[in-house]
């Protein structure tokens, strides 16, 4: 099945910064679909839960070069 989640990504100044993190999440197996807000500082992604984890997901962005927490 299909999740999804909301989750902070900090570091992110302009558009090519949200665009990265963006293909970084969508380039990892499970995902359907991720979309960064650029000022709200969340991604928001859709993925299959038996195939990947959220902390998975936390690390694809901090691999790109961006913090990623949950949401306060
Ligand atoms: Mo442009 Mo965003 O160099 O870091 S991608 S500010």
């Amino acid at each position: 099945h299909t999740a999804k989640t909301s989750f902070q990504v900090t570091g992110m100044t302009c558009a090519a910064c949200s665009s990265a993190v963006e293909r970084a999440l969508g380039k990892v197996k499970g995902v359907s679909q991720a979309t960064v807000n650029l000022p709200a500082e969340k991604a928001t992604v859709e993925y299959d839960p038996d195939q990947v984890t959220v902390e998975q997901l936390f690390e694809a962005v901090r691999e790109e070069g961006y913090g990623a927490a949950a949401p306060n």
